[in-house]
């Protein structure tokens, strides 16, 4: 028996996801002044994809002022983000995406210097230059498995946790995420979204499900077509304890 010469990168597996068509299903948190953030920004999100479209957006803040969106291009990473200075800053072919894989893909911004930093997997996967003014200020709506509410590059696959925080986390604490996705970093963190059946309910009672923002601050999406679907079934028979088997959230 002989030890890894590396640590052993296991690949994330979740339980739940919520699953988007390709076609017209989106997740919609509607604009909150506590999302309009134009300083200090970190997004982060476990998604998957189940086809090769070339052009598919994951969490976007798109709709009305573009502000910024993260998806996939031709099966690599794609950012965009816009400045209050006018910039428009975007980066293709930085990681590469498989196909019915799970991923962590993500962004952050320092508006002090312009520091954009792109994420893939918890580990840093490559800055892009700015203009380094501060990000434009947007009351548009934040969509997740779109580029917009009504007219997208839609997704076709899975997401399971969209985090958006008004601050830049440090390598380590998006390394934290990536590894403890149940029990993710919780400063300065505006919406945190987590496919379990605990946290999609029709809560305003509108019959459209949403899914519950966990951050505290009722940044709630609401599913339009895209709703949660169930990965791992639960085992035909309780072996273990029930401990062991309470959800996590
Ligand atoms: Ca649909
Ligand atoms: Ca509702």
């Amino acid at each position: 028996m002989s030890m890894p010469l590396s640590p052993v990168r296991l690949e994330k597996v979740f339980r739940y996801a919520i699953f988007f068509d390709g076609v017209d299903d989106v997740a919609v948190v509607p604009y909150s002044p506590l999302l309009d953030i134009t300083d200090n920004l970190t997004v982060l999100a476990f998604f998957m994809t189940i086809a090769p479209i070339p052009d598919q957006k994951i969490v976007s803040k798109y709709p009305g002022v573009p502000q910024w969106v993260i998806g996939v291009y031709n099966s690599r990473a794609y950012t965009e983000l816009w400045t209050a200075g006018g910039g428009y800053s975007s980066q293709n072919y930085i990681g590469t995406f498989r196909l019915g894989r799970w991923h962590q893909y993500g962004i952050s911004y320092r508006s002090s210097d312009g520091y954009y930093t792109v994420y893939l997997d918890g580990e840093r996967a490559g800055t892009i230059s700015t203009d380094g003014w501060p990000l434009r200020s947007s009351t548009g709506n934040t969509v997740i498995g779109s580029s917009t509410d009504t007219n997208g590059l839609h997704l076709l696959g899975l997401v399971s946790q969209v985090l958006v925080y008004a601050r830049v986390l440090s390598d380590d604490e998006v390394m934290w995420n990536y590894n403890n996705f149940e029990d993710p970093v919780s400063g300065s963190l505006r919406l945190s979204l987590f496919a379990h059946p605990d946290n999609v309910s029709d809560i305003d009672n509108d019959g459209i499900l949403e899914w519950i923002d966990l951050s505290g601050h009722g940044n709630h999406g609401k599913l339009y077509g895209a709703r949660l679907i169930t990965l791992i079934k639960d085992p035909a028979r309780v072996l273990t304890s029930a401990r062991a088997l309470t959800p996590a959230r």
